[in-house]
């Protein structure tokens, strides 16, 4: 069951963040509650974000700004690889991501490895807006355990997104050295691995652990920020880690514009800027990258 709260006789949805913080959005209707194998899966639906998926009681995504998240975390690697032929997705059960790296036309094949075959069927079901490409005939879906995969599969790869839950339950092994030194092997010489990186405003010692795990692997280690309206603090990041790729030096902006492709989010300006981080964020993680 999802977490609700009564307030002045209305029904809220909430978030209970780290026992510290509370958010909520006034509830329309819960869609589906189920327990899987590996967490508790949510769907309601929002007054004010429309439907929204939760697991463990997080919130993952919604309708109203999905997009920031999934065009950020598809399009600033895609756009910086020079020929992007061959993507995996580690979690992204959703879908929003595999619905943005299949918008590149370069893309022969996207493999997706959610470990919840449940929250892909609620997405199916309930979230559209995020799911409608999971039947893509370049897209191929497994329902497996991420780590296992980039331990065991010797497919090579130009471009590998972490979309990840938060480092708890099915989430953590993805934040973890022995998941990279894996997806290091399996990537071509140009690639790269971008990854959900949580927030600095309250999760700073996940970043900076995250990016000494990186830092240990690779050689351009880098952080860009994006803003969104559902996760804690509103600011939320993604780690860049390649060996030969920078994600401002190999960016040619006239890519964006030949694609043809429109977005709500992304765009070649902010490719650049997301980099720039406010000092903060150089005070707590500035020793670990060099973008
Ligand atoms: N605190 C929430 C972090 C969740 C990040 N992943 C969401 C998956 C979206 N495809």
């Amino acid at each position: 069951m999802a977490h609700i709260h009564k307030v002045n006789g209305q029904d809220y949805v909430i978030e209970i963040f780290e026992d510290h913080y509370l958010q909520g959005w006034k509830l329309e209707k819960e869609l589906l509650s189920k327990k899987s194998k590996f967490q508790q899966v949510d769907v309601v639906k929002t007054k004010s974000l429309g439907n929204m998926l939760l697991n463990d009681n997080l919130v993952m995504t919604s309708d109203r700004d999905e997009f920031a998240y999934h065009e950020m975390m598809a399009h600033v690697p895609l756009f910086t690889h020079p020929d992007p032929k061959n993507v995996l997705i580690i979690g992204g059960g959703d879908g929003g991501t595999a619905r943005e790296v299949l918008r590149h036309k370069s893309v022969a094949s996207c493999v997706m490895v959610e470990i919840d075959e449940v929250v892909v069927e609620a997405c199916k079901e309930f979230i559209p807006t995020t799911s409608n490409e999971l039947d893509n005939s370049r897209l191929e879906l497994l329902i497996d355990d991420g780590v296992k995969y980039v331990a065991e599969t010797n497919r090579k790869f130009d471009v590998v997104l972490v979309d990840s839950t938060d480092p708890i339950g099915p989430g953590a092994p993805l934040f973890g050295e022995e998941f990279y030194k894996n997806v290091k092997r399996l990537l071509n010489p140009k690639g790269v691995v971008v990854s959900q990186a949580e927030s600095g405003w309250y999760l700073k010692e996940n970043q900076q652990s995250l990016l000494s795990v990186l830092k240990n692997q690779f050689k351009n280690i880098g952080l860009y920020n994006y803003s969104n309206i559902t996760y804690p603090g509103g600011l939320w990041s993604f780690s860049w880690a390649s060996d030969e790729l920078h994600p401002i030096h190999d960016f040619n902006e006239r890519r964006v514009a030949e694609s043809g492709l429109d977005f709500k989010y992304y765009n070649s300006k902010l490719h650049t800027a997301a980099f720039c981080l406010p000092q903060f964020y150089y005070n707590s993680i500035g020793e670990y990258i060099n973008i």
